[in-house]
């Protein structure tokens, strides 16, 4: 029995761990750095521990500073989140050997799936298709002249020790080759120590489409259907739905069979996720898999009915699951909303500051894991996201009709917020006919953030503004009249006083 879980995590997703932990009567431990002191993760939990400096590294990422918190406040168990620890296979190895339960897959299945090209080769041997190109790393500029004269341009290289886009190069042609080939080599060594590249065929518009899975200690593995990920800025995930509006019955069936089979060949435990590339003639790819609880969670949870950290829960304590994949089934639609602290008219710059007012949307079919409350300050050393907000209705439309609800609700002042532009990715005709890919907001840039014109136009709007209300203070002052009232909304007073006039 768990009866005390640390969180090895902040910020929402810490929250939301702790959240599930109190209904299930769990005690909750938080660690915290300095910048994460007066943090929500830190007062919503039953204790907590300092561990050390504002950057990760002296803290979220200080393994030897967690486990210790762990085992001093009596801890059974680990949730690492996501980010931060949480797919890291030697962190999963010492909290087990520290005899706490690491709520996730064992270290083996981490570091499989960690290695890009060892991920391959597993689908490959699990016969999930994977997309054309290399079995094993590439060493030299002729093995990848010659992958690609098999495969045809454009090629893909990239890190085997990557993963959400970093130390990848798109190759058109055998020109820009051996300048990419260098690139990514070095791209790669700069962020993770190990310069293996490997080669797929470039798939052009594919869709990001992703199967949650869960799989007991028993050897007992379903999934959960999917998630559609395409809508993405810079490989960060933007808004996520479900189901895709793209998958059909007969290839949910067989993309979550071959998710599932993927899972079983490393005898997964726990839930993970298995995320393809699918092209415009419906073909799907194996990309990767990710050993953790994903930000985009949430939206499963709803169309399948299940809390994905009570399942996790449940299976790190030695539990069968209770469900058949014969039961699973999504019921309506789900829609997330990632809303980040940034500049969306600066280049998306993080907006690091004080909130000063935030009102949350509620309602029917309406759901917020956030964690910054009116005078919390965000820290500049974490990501910028400050909550996600997650819709259900019946249909797409419905589910779409009330995110524009939402976020209409949605008022945080303090910081700048990506809502407006939530709300225009909302409103676009490619996006509300569900007729999108991993392009989308490249390809639809200048409809989704405010024109110049709209600027100009604002201005416009100001002057003339202005100019009527010195015209009509000019005619107080001669007429000895009120016209311009002090209230803001003046139409809601209109009548009220005595000497005001209808303007
Ligand atoms: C690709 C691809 C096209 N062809 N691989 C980007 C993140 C990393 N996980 C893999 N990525 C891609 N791999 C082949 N063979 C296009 C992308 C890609 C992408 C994938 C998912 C979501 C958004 C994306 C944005 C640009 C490129």
């Amino acid at each position: 029995m768990i009866k005390k879980i640390l969180i090895s995590n902040r910020g929402e997703i810490a929250v939301r761990i702790m959240r599930t932990c109190r209904e299930m009567d769990i005690k909750s431990v938080a660690v915290f750095s300095d910048a994460d002191r007066s943090s929500l993760h830190v007062r919503y939990a039953g204790e907590a521990f300092h561990i050390g400096a504002s950057p990760s590294s002296e803290s979220y990422l200080a393994m030897d500073k967690i486990i210790n918190a762990a085992k001093k406040s009596g801890a059974d168990a680990v949730h690492p989140g996501y980010g931060f620890l949480s797919e890291s296979a030697e962190f999963a190895k010492k909290v087990r050997q520290a005899g706490l339960i690491f709520i996730g897959p064992s270290s083996h299945a981490i570091s499989t799936m960690g290695d890009k090209i060892i991920a391959r080769q597993t689908a490959i041997k699990s016969g999930v298709p994977v997309v054309p190109g290399t079995t094993s790393p590439v060493i030299s500029e002729n093995d990848v002249i010659k992958v690609a004269s098999e495969i045809g341009y454009p090629i893909i290289i990239k890190a085997s020790a990557g993963g959400g886009g970093k130390g990848m190069r798109l190759v058109k042609n055998i020109e820009e080759l051996a300048e990419s080939l260098r690139m990514a080599k070095s791209e790669a060594m700069a962020a993770f120590g190990d310069d293996s590249v490997y080669v797929e065929k470039y798939i052009e518009s594919p869709h990001h489409i992703e199967f949650q899975l869960l799989a007991d200690q028993h050897g007992n593995i379903i999934h959960l259907c999917e998630r559609e990920c395409s809508i993405q800025r810079r490989h960060q995930k933007v808004v996520e739905e479900s189901p895709s509006p793209i998958i059909s019955s007969k290839m949910r069936d067989e993309m979550g069979k071959a998710a599932v089979a993927l899972a079983k060949s490393v005898d997964y435990e726990g839930a993970g996720t298995v995320e393809f590339l699918v092209d415009n003639k419906g073909n799907y790819f194996f990309l990767e898999m990710n050993t953790r609880l994903q930000v985009e969670h949430p939206i499963t949870e709803r169309v399948i009915g299940l809390d994905l950290v009570k399942e996790q829960i449940k299976i790190a304590s030695g539990q069968k699951l209770a469900h058949k994949q014969e039961d699973i089934r999504q019921s309506g639609h789900a829609i997330e909303c990632r809303v980040y602290a940034e500049d969306t008219e600066n280049n998306f710059m993080p907006d690091a500051g004080k909130i000063k007012h935030i009102t949350e949307p509620l309602g029917f079919g309406v759901r917020t894991d956030g964690y910054v409350y009116e005078g919390y300050e965000i820290p500049i050393y974490y990501d910028p996201m400050i909550s996600k907000l997650i819709v259900w209705g019946r249909t797409r439309i419905d589910a779409i009709n009330r995110m524009k609800r939402a976020l209409y609700e949605y008022k945080i002042t303090g910081v700048k917020t990506t809502i407006p532009f939530l709300e225009r990715i909302m409103n676009e005709p490619d996006f509300v006919k569900g007729n999108y890919d991993t392009h989308f907001i490249q390809d639809n840039i200048d409809s989704l953030l405010p024109k110049s014109t709209d600027d100009n136009q604002l201005r416009q709007d100001i002057a003339t503004i202005t100019a009527f209300y010195h015209y009509y203070k000019r005619l107080e002052r001669i007429k000895k009249i009120s016209i311009v009232e002090k209230s803001h909304d003046y139409w809601r007073n209109y009548g009220r006083r005595k000497n005001s006039v209808r303007i």
